[in-house]
Formats: C-alpha cells, structure tokens, sequence
C-alpha cells in the first residue's frame, strides 16, 4: 500500500530486497519498511509498535504496526491502545491462528470500535486466489468476532495479497469475485471518531528521548485536551512538572496537537530518565490520577483454575504495565446484564464477570473510563497470556 500509493520509493524497496536477501531473509523488503530494529531484521518479525505516516484521498492517517507473535503481545497492547480503528490481518492459507482470537478480544477490550480484517496471502493458497478458502477463513473469523460482541455485518473482510499488491490499491485481476472495495478505499470509509478537546490533556507517553540540540523529547499519542507550546504539564507517577517548548508531528513542528495526533514534544525542565514509558502527562494544574488503589469491573478470559484475593498479575493500561494485587472480590455478576449474582465471591474462573478492588504494587495513572475511556480500559496478563480485562470505575488517589 505504501508503496503504490508512492510514500515508499522503489529504490528503497529495492535496497531492502537485496539486503534481506543477503541476510537469508528474502522476501522481507516490504517488513522492514516498518521494522528498523536490528533484532526484528535479523529475526523476522516485528518486536516493537513503529509509527507512520499515511495519507489517503481522504485522511492523513498514522499507521501503528504492531507485533503479531505472541512474545511481544505488551507491545501491541501499547500499539492498540492508541489506536482509533484497526486493520486485523490474517493469513488466509495458515487460518485464524491463536493470537488472531487474542488480538480481536484485546483490540475488543482497548475500545477499537472499527475493525477491518485484510485476509492476506491470497496469492500462497491453493489453489491461488481461491475464493472457497477466503470464505471458510472468513467464517472462522466472524464466528470470534461475534464471540467477543463486534457487529460482523459492520467488519469489512478484503482478500488481498500485500505481496503481490492485489486490492491493496488497485482492484486485483486475480480476484474477478470479489466485487468490494480495496484495502485502501476501505480505510476512507472509517468513521473519524470525535476529539475530546474540551477535556483536561491526558498522553501516556510511550518513549522518552534525548535530541541534540533539542532536549527531552516524550513521545506518545495525545488520547483527550490539547498540547500546545508554553503550557506547563505534569507527568505522573513521576511526579514532574516541565515546560513545553514545542511540538513535532511526523518531523514537522506544529502549533497545537489533539486527541488521535501521535507527537514528539520537547519540554524544558525534565531530564530523560525524570519520566518513562507508562507516565501520562497533563496539565499542571490537574495531573492524571495516580491510583493507591481502584475499582474495577472485570471479564475473565482464560484462568487455569481460580483467581482469589491476592492474586497479582500484570495489569496494562494505555501504555503502563504494573503488577497490581486483587485486594478484594466484591460481587460476582451476570455477564450478560451486569446484575449482582453473588456478593463477595471467594474466586473467580474463566467466564466470570466481577466487580473487584486493585491495589498497583507501585504507583500508576488510571482514570475512570466514564471520564477518560482510553484511560480506564486494561488487559491482566500472567505467564504470557491475557487472563481478563476491564475498566476502572472508580479511583481512590495516592
Ligand atoms: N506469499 C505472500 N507472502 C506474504 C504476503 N504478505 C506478507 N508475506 C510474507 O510473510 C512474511 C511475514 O511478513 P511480515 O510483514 O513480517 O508480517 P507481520 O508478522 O504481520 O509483520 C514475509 O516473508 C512476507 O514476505 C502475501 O501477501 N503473500
Ligand atoms: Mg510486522
């Protein structure tokens, strides 16, 4: 898509083709576009969220790739959770794999109301292209989606090959079934959400950089309220207060950024290692709500056996990943209307709803998800798979 939409050259293409080559991994020319870590290049896939510029006909977009392997799923938790809308691609001749399921509840559960699945490799099925295959792939794919409450009628499915270029931008010759739009005329039928700017500033900052001549550079994506030069923000848990000087957006200098703008902003006053990935800023004069515990209502997704209080997993919320405690087990609920089943339940198992009091083993922003959504929302992971999710209903502050 980059490429023939022409934010690529084909030199570079090119140069990463015989490079990859070299390295024993053709065929990865179009990844690397994306991947820049030496360790992604040398082994093949993407580790760590990398952010783009993308613009269509109709919106400038900013393209967040993330790693699909289930070693790195913290970071498509952190890539997702800055994300409006969502492009799920599956290998058509491998299937829906284990992580597909695992990636749509999470995209699911991180408030990604737009989904659009690109059912790639078309050209490696057998026989190519075959439509047959497209749509028992597809069927497995509704069937979780439902699962986890998207409406399937909403979710566009495009067969494409991103290899060879079929109905990435131009309709496929090798697809004559296939009467729908392509991938990119798809991504102009999303809906922009609304920009909370009438709120206070809340961006977890995703990185933290040193640039010479420039200062401290956070970066992250601005999730409600406006950033603009000359203001003075706090970030929290850190704990500090610095002065933002100015704001770059795809390495050029903006006056003011808004909710959804992914940004690098320089602010005097906080050294690199004052704050880290996981802070959030806001304005000085109301900082993001640093939790010495929370309530919360959750859905367990898969539990060997039983969770009891004192159970302390890894909660990730925006881009934060904070060991909390279960403190206490309020009341069990009906998952499907949210009514009181049982009050102060001893454990929970896979399927339950609850409605449970967290205590961060070391301090973390939260916010209730009725004041800032993206804020409130979480996955709990232990031993490399997604245990449950939530939201925070109430804070009780530091
Ligand atoms: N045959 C074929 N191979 C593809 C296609 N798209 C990606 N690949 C290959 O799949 C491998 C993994 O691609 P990559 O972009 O790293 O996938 P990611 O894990 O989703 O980031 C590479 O060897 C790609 O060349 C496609 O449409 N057809
Ligand atoms: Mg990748």
């Amino acid at each position: 898509m980059l490429l023939e939409t022409g934010h690529i050259e084909k030199h570079i293409i090119e140069k990463f083709r015989k490079e990859a080559e070299e390295k024993g991994k053709a065929t990865f020319e179009f990844a690397w576009v994306m991947d820049h870590l030496k360790e992604e290049r040398e082994r093949g896939l993407t580790i760590d969220v990398a952010h783009r510029r993308f613009d269509t006909q109709k919106y400038y977009f900013t393209i967040i790739d993330a790693p699909g392997h289930r070693d790195f799923v913290k970071n498509m938790i952190t890539g997702t959770s800055q994300a409006d809308a969502a492009v799920l691609v599956v290998s058509v001749p491998e299937g829906v794999m284990a992580q597909t399921k695992e990636h749509i509840f999470l995209a699911r559960t991180l408030g990604v109301e737009q989904l659009i699945v690109a059912m790639n490799k078309m050209d490696a099925v057998t026989p190519a292209y075959d439509e047959n295959r497209f749509k028992e792939v597809k069927e497995q794919t509704e069937t979780i989606l439902k699962s986890v409450g998207f409406k399937v009628d909403d979710v566009p499915f495009i067969p494409i090959s991103a290899y060879k270029g079929d109905n990435a931008v131009a309709a496929s010759e090798n697809m004559p079934w296939y009467k729908g739009p392509t991938l990119v005329a798809t991504l102009d039928t999303i809906k922009e959400p609304s920009k909370p700017t009438d709120k206070a500033l809340r961006l977890p900052v995703q990185d933290v950089y040193t640039i010479k001549g420039i200062g401290t550079v956070p970066v992250g994506r601005i999730e409600t309220g406006v950033l603009k030069p000359n203001t003075k923000v706090s970030f929290q848990p850190s704990d500090k207060v610095g002065e933002v000087k100015s704001i770059e957006m795809h390495h050029e200098n903006v006056d003011e950024a808004i909710p959804g703008d992914n940004v690098g902003f320089n602010v005097r006053g906080i050294e690199r290692a004052d704050i880290r990935r996981g802070d959030v800023a806001g304005p000085a004069e109301s900082p993001p709500s640093v939790a010495k515990s929370f309530i919360a209502r959750i859905m367990v997704l898969n539990h060997p056996s039983v969770l009891t209080a004192g159970y302390t997993p890894v909660f990730h919320c925006h881009t934060s990943q904070v060991a909390c405690i279960f403190e206490e087990l309020q009341s069990k609920l009906d998952p499907k209307t949210g009514e009181v089943k049982e009050e102060k339940p001893e454990f929970l198992k896979t399927g339950d709803a609850a409605v449970v009091k967290v205590k961060p083993t070391k301090p973390m922003v939260i916010e209730p998800t009725k004041d800032f959504p993206q804020l409130g929302r979480f996955a709990v992971r232990d031993m490399g798979i997604t245990v449950a999710a939530g939201m925070c209903i109430e804070v009780e502050k530091r």
